[in-house]
């Protein structure tokens, strides 16, 4: 807690500082658009009808749809150009929490967060457990950092981490990922995730055989350490910070690598790793087919790593993602079991509402990927029928589902509106009391 120390662990306690989104004000809010989302969702239910389609089981799938919140994206990310934060911001893990509990209070689909550490290193990992489940969360993912230096560690990675030359750097970030698990045991994780900076930024710098050569020896110590109901999760990037190679920059190498460690292994999608146009969804078909999918970072990106929230620049992509998603589920494709977690940098939104905007999205997605008549595409496909098996996809990806959405959130106590509910609570207005703005303090991050 180092920007509001024992003052706020005191607050906490007697609990006199902590405003809540209230379910009266969420059931009060929805009483106002009720009417107009059961019109909508009638005439939806009639319209997929004449389809064959239950508008009751895509509630069923909307409803049983989850994606992890990163606990870094409640926060102000910023570019290496400028941060500007908002108001209001979570100083500590324990406030980290607090705004993820109201994105799951008003969206209903993020029950879990995914921890970095040392960031949201907890002084008391069963503490930690305690405060996020009275609020209903429980801890996904757990992520490593050895991308920056940390005060008082003995050597920089200002080289690489798992996979400089010196082996006393080595082992000093496979301790660090070892020091993770150990912490996620405590809050009932069940997965780590790796991602590295590792790579170069002049040709010639780094011996491309044998750096990977070095990542695989660090990644079998921290494969060691899992323990056996865990995975790990190995995230690849084509570049940055490193601008001219990375270690693990693409599937490929993160599939040979997850096979090389074993079972327990498997390759992490984050959407904004890959170059643009580059063909996302044919990629998670092949790890899927290849049993090494391991889940997913969602967001969204142009240009190049931008994080930015999943489904404001690409949805059809992400619908395509969810179409081979949903295809696995139904064929029940062997080693299937996708983690999904949103991993955004949020630089000029208030947080809550992206990261609220983000999780609907993917909902969305995955609701409309529930929607494809894949008899009719099988068909299409079989009889080389490009056209129609086209039109099958965009049959469902041009259907307005948002009255699914919105009732599904509302059954399970969530908002019909939930940027708006949010709006209306004033939430962010008190936090900015809660938690004055500490001048002169950075980010405990970049994202
Ligand atoms: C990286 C990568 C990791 C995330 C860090 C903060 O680009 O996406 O998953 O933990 O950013
Ligand atoms: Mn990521
Ligand atoms: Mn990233």
């Amino acid at each position: 807690m180092p920007f509001c120390g024992s003052f706020c662990a005191f607050l906490r306690q007697v609990n006199v500082m902590h405003f809540e989104i209230d379910d009266d004000f969420i059931a009060e809010q929805n009483q106002n658009s009720r009417a107009a989302i059961d019109e909508d969702y009638e005439h939806l239910r009639k319209q997929l009808r004449r389809r064959n389609v239950d508008i009751e089981d895509l509630v069923k799938k909307a409803e049983s749809f989850r994606v992890a919140v990163p606990s870094w994206g409640v926060g102000t990310g910023g570019t290496r150009f400028a941060r500007f934060p908002g108001d209001g911001e979570p100083r500590d893990v324990y406030e980290k929490l607090e705004d993820c509990a109201a994105v799951f209070k008003l969206v209903r689909s993020t029950p879990a967060v995914s921890l970095h550490i040392p960031w949201d290193k907890p002084d008391d990992a069963t503490k930690l457990v305690a405060f996020a489940s009275a609020r209903g969360l429980s801890f996904d993912a757990m992520n490593s950092n050895t991308f920056q230096d940390h005060p008082g560690q003995k050597h920089s990675y200002k080289f690489g981490s798992l996979t400089h030359p010196d082996k006393s750097v080595r082992d000093q970030a496979v301790a660090h990922n070892i020091e993770c698990i150990e912490i996620g045991k405590t809050l009932g994780s069940k997965a780590h995730t790796v991602w590295i900076a590792d790579g170069g930024n002049f040709p010639g710098q780094q011996h491309f055989r044998h750096a990977l050569e070095r990542y695989l020896e660090s990644m079998r110590d921290i494969y060691a350490a899992l323990p056996d109901d865990w995975r790990v999760f190995i995230e690849h990037k084509f570049y940055e910070p490193a601008f001219y190679s990375t270690v693990i920059n693409d599937w490929g190498t993160s599939y040979y690598c997850a096979r090389e460690l074993g079972p327990k292994a498997f390759c992490l999608v984050d959407l904004g790793h890959h170059a643009p146009n580059v063909n996302i969804e044919m990629i998670v078909a092949r790890l899927i087919q290849f049993g090494k999918l391991a889940g997913f970072h969602f967001n969204d990106s142009k240009y190049g790593d931008d994080d930015l929230d999943a489904g404001s620049i690409k949805p059809f992509q992400l619908f395509l993602i969810f179409n081979e998603l949903v295809d696995a589920e139904l064929s029940q494709a062997a080693h299937f079991n996708p983690a999904y977690m949103l991993d955004q940098s949020h630089n000029i939104t208030d947080p809550i509402e992206s990261l609220m905007m983000s999780a609907v999205e993917l909902v969305r997605a995955y609701v409309q990927a529930h929607l494809v008549d894949r008899d009719a595409l099988t068909e299409a496909q079989d009889n080389c029928d490009p056209l129609l098996a086209l039109a099958t996809l965009k049959q469902a990806f041009t259907t307005d589902v948002s009255p699914i959405l919105a009732i599904a959130r509302a059954r399970a106590g969530g908002a019909i509106d939930p940027i708006r509910t949010y709006r209306q609570s004033g939430y962010r207005r008190h936090k900015a009391e809660e938690r004055p703005t500490q001048k002169g303090i950075t980010a405990s991050g970049i994202v």
